[in-house]
């Protein structure tokens, strides 16, 4: 997936009002919007078909599909049916339950990104001791696409070393969680930014001032 300028707009708003007048404000300098479950459960699988028309971007379906196979397919078919590019996938769940995903995405053309670890401080405790095989698994099944934490830079680097220079990480947890852009993008190949963006006064200064500390 091709990100401008390495960063994904995490959009959890509860209203299509906000979501497009804040997407609106930072269109000239993102071109990938990070929907999760507050803006579908609240205005429907509708918000992302309405995005990715308005704003002819990459839509990624934050919906972290964690089901049996049979309903991971239900669920990544409807999710790219609303006009998704991708859907982020756990991988704890194990390689049938990927697999079906990835299958849907193939069907439509699609991608899937796999979680291996999550950046809030809770999940040392049960993904921390599985992520590195998580990854490992994605590898075997021939995945390119994973999400690990901006918050955990050690943890982001093991993740890279194992997913390889040819894989594609998307990071969130810059900004509001405390992690850092440019640290981050020594790992990641592009970041995903929701709070410091959506609740600043001035979203596009925001992101003109995160592009500039990439640079650096
Ligand atoms: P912000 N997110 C996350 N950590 O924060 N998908 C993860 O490990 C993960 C995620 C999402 O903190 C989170 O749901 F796998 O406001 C939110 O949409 O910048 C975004 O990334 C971070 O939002």
């Amino acid at each position: 997936m091709e990100v401008k300028n390495k960063i994904i707009l995490a959009l959890d708003v509860n209203t299509m009002e906000s979501a497009m007048k804040i997407a609106g404000k930072v269109s000239d300098y993102i071109n990938t919007i990070k929907i999760g479950y507050p803006l579908a459960l609240a205005e429907g699988l509708e918000s992302i078909t309405q995005i990715k028309e308005e704003f002819d971007c990459n839509v990624i379906a934050d919906f972290k599909v964690a089901d049996i196979p049979e309903t991971n397919s239900k669920i990544a078919d409807l999710t790219f049916n609303a006009g998704a590019d991708a859907v982020i996938v756990h991988g704890f769940v194990g390689n049938d339950s990927v697999e079906a995903c990835l299958e849907s995405a193939e069907d439509h053309g699609k991608d899937v990104f796999l979680l291996t670890e999550m950046s809030h401080p809770g999940a040392s405790r049960f993904l921390k001791g599985v992520s590195e095989d998580i990854a490992a698994m994605g590898v075997e099944m021939g995945i390119k696409n994973y999400v690990a934490p901006a918050t955990k830079l050690d943890r982001l680097e093991k993740i890279r070393n194992i997913v390889g220079n040819d894989s594609f990480i998307i990071s969130p947890g810059v900004g509001a969680q405390g992690g850092d852009a440019a640290k981050t993008l020594r790992f990641a190949d592009a970041v995903i930014v929701g709070r410091s963006i959506y609740l600043a006064e001035d979203p596009e200064n925001v992101v003109k001032s995160i592009i500039d500390g990439i640079k650096l």
